[in-house]
């Protein structure tokens, strides 16, 4: 018998539901998964695998996950991430691969994923649908939601390792509940989880206040560098291995400190830069409301959402902030303008 529809039918209700029933059927079916997401993965990849993996265990199905990255050290702590096998390829005989929070299956950094049946779980725009079966969901806040629906079409019971994980990846990819992905149906979420025993102060504790003294002062010395344009409604900030070093920390401790800039009433968007070595630099976008750092990683090969993204951008550091400086103010202007213009009739 068929369930009864939650909500009125809408092509793109129907089209979700098609998507999540073809995703259990095809997990009911096979019994070894593994499971993969982007390379150096953040809170969301981390919790979508893990909350997977709980789920397909609970049904008594073999699962393994294999990243290119570690997960953040901060996470480490939350329950199954010390498992996770770090590696450039995965082998072994597995039924199907689950790719989640990945846009295309070359992000994962892990070689041989092509060769199992591919189910591609993914809410970054521009999805490339690269699996077999592709649910792909612009709107949704974290790809853990996503991964919320598969457990409960699963019928899996929401134990207290799945709501953590679950929880993690909303929480890390809504920067604290920062970022205008957030909908009803979030807290909706957030609400089950808590009831399922997820203790939100403790999950915020773990994540955001496990600092070393070392990192807090690499913060600082990267902060004390901050630069504005756009008459203060850009910041940018910059480190290179010797800051680093200098300040008794490693690149990994910068995760988070692209957040803090934001905290100025005045700046609107945060440029970080990361040199990689003299003439290549990873580059880290955050922004307020509408401005769309994502078309602007986009125009430099990268991805990600409209409050969070990055890119790998090569040339000299004055040459590159340029571009990106230029890039960013014209995408602050656009979301100005948007303000500014009247509400389109048809919305
Ligand atoms: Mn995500």
């Amino acid at each position: 018998m068929p369930p009864t529809p939650e909500r009125p039918t809408s092509p793109a209700a129907d089209a979700r539901q098609a998507a999540i029933a073809a995703i259990v059927a095809a997990i009911r079916e096979r019994q070894r998964f593994v499971l993969s997401s982007h390379a150096r993965p953040d809170g969301d990849s981390i919790g979508s695998q893990l909350a997977m993996t709980y789920a397909l265990r609970a049904l008594g199905k073999h699962v393994e996950i294999v990243n290119q990255d570690p997960a953040p050290s901060p996470l480490m702590t939350f329950p199954g991430v010390s498992e996770i096998r770090v590696a450039g390829e995965v082998a072994g005989e597995f039924d199907a691969a689950i790719v989640m929070e990945c846009s295309e299956l070359g992000r994962t950094g892990v070689a041989g994923l092509d060769r199992y049946f591919v189910i591609n779980i993914d809410h970054h725009p521009g999805n490339a649908g690269y699996g077999a079966i592709n649910w792909f969901d612009g709107d949704a806040a974290a790809c853990a939601e996503m991964v919320f629906d598969i457990v409960r079409a699963l019928g899996v019971p929401l134990s207290v390792e799945i709501a953590v994980h679950i929880y993690v990846g909303i929480l890390t990819d809504t920067g604290s509940f920062h970022y205008s992905s957030i909908s009803a149906r979030t807290f909706d979420i957030c609400r089950q989880l808590v009831e399922a025993g997820v203790e939100p102060p403790k999950v915020a504790r773990s994540i955001f206040d496990s600092n070393s003294l070392g990192r807090l002062k690499l913060f600082g010395s990267v902060l004390s560098t901050i630069q504005l344009e756009d008459d203060g409604r850009l910041a940018v900030v910059a480190v290179d291995r010797e800051m680093a070093a200098a300040a008794g920390g490693t690149y990994e401790d910068t995760e988070g400190l692209i957040n803090l800039p934001l905290t100025v009433r005045e700046i609107q968007a945060v440029v970080f830069f990361k040199e990689l070595d003299p003439r290549l630099f990873r580059v880290s976008m955050r922004s307020k409301g509408e401005i769309d750092v994502c078309s602007v990683a986009k125009q430099f090969g990268g991805g990600g959402h409209k409050n969070a993204s990055g890119c790998t951008v090569a040339g000299a550091y004055a040459e590159v902030r340029a571009r990106l400086v230029a890039a960013i103010t014209d995408a602050i202007a656009r979301a100005a303008a948007a303000e500014l213009a009247p509400a389109s009739p048809a919305r």
